[in-house]
């Protein structure tokens, strides 16, 4: 679907009345899976940019969709986390992945959702997952996005976006949602930092705040997006199958609004990448 057309696309009343009242909403067919497969494809070349020796699958038609791909990915990371590591932190640097969860077709949901223009927004926190199956070690706990992303520190004027790069069911790790759980505000988190450079940070909503609201898996066909309150209470789901759950993430903010500060995180945690920029400033 060309880029114009897609930019164009409006929400209907009922989708606005859902995001407002759930505090969510999901889009589906934003993307087409010519755009969805590009960004898949782009995760085949880094892993052979980081396992040189391995060509095993480099004649084979869509090797970047191929369960034996899944198994590669998932034994690198086994067998050599930092190479792993360096792979998903060069996808995070992508000026495709940046185009991607910033496409007119995505921005144009966040601002009607956020009742501003898209020439209003912000972003921050853009993300390439790629969540094996089984490993929990960059599973988030219950959350609200807020508590990582204060740049509005109104939570209602910011969402993040969430986009399905192939199906996702509740058994390969769909979100785990609580509907309304928005209106609660920021609630103050329990706070754990990164226990080592493979997990991720937690901050923590409390479970008597959960408690109080239903769940729901939040299952997404590929090119799906949705778009979620950054007061929302959400979980990573657990993903159970054999292949790894590939999403593209992005937060919108809006910028016009008087509690909007800039705020940039300065992440270093891959040791591989981190050496490699030590050596190159001649710092051992
Ligand atoms: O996709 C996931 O597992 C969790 C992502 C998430 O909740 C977030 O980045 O806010």
């Amino acid at each position: 679907m060309p880029v114009e057309r897609r930019g164009a696309m409006s929400l209907t009343e009922q989708q606005l009345e859902s995001y407002r009242t759930q505090g969510f909403l999901r889009v589906e067919g934003v993307f087409s899976n010519d755009e969805t497969d590009r960004l898949r494809r782009l995760v085949y070349r880094l892993y052979r940019k980081f396992q040189p020796d391995d060509g095993e699958l480099d004649g084979v038609d869509a090797a970047w969709d191929d369960v034996r791909f899944d198994r590669k990915m998932i034994e690198l990371r086994a067998r050599n986390p930092r190479a792993f590591g360096a792979l998903y932190d060069c996808a995070q640097n992508s000026i495709d992945v940046l185009r991607f969860v910033t496409d007119p077709g995505v921005r144009e949901i966040a601002a009607q959702c956020l009742g501003d223009a898209s020439e209003n927004l912000a972003c921050s926190g853009i993300m390439y997952r790629m969540d094996p199956p089984k490993d929990d070690r960059n599973a988030i706990g219950w959350h609200q996005d807020r508590a990582y992303y204060p740049q509005n520190e109104d939570g209602n004027q910011g969402l993040v976006a969430t986009i399905a790069l192939q199906d996702i069911v509740a058994d390969t790790g769909a979100l785990v949602i609580c509907p309304d759980s928005q209106r609660a505000g920021f609630v103050a988190p329990h706070t754990a930092g990164k226990a080592d450079y493979e997990s991720t940070e937690q901050k923590t909503v409390p479970a008597e705040q959960v408690d109080r609201y239903d769940q729901v898996h939040n299952e997404m066909k590929r090119g799906d997006v949705t778009v979620m309150n950054m007061n929302l209470f959400h979980r990573s789901g657990v993903n159970l199958g054999e292949r790894i759950r590939y999403t593209a993430l992005c937060r919108f903010h809006r910028i016009l609004a008087d509690d909007y500060v800039p705020f940039g995180l300065l992440y270093q945690f891959n040791d591989f990448l981190s050496g490699r920029i030590r050596k190159s400033r001649n710092e051992g």
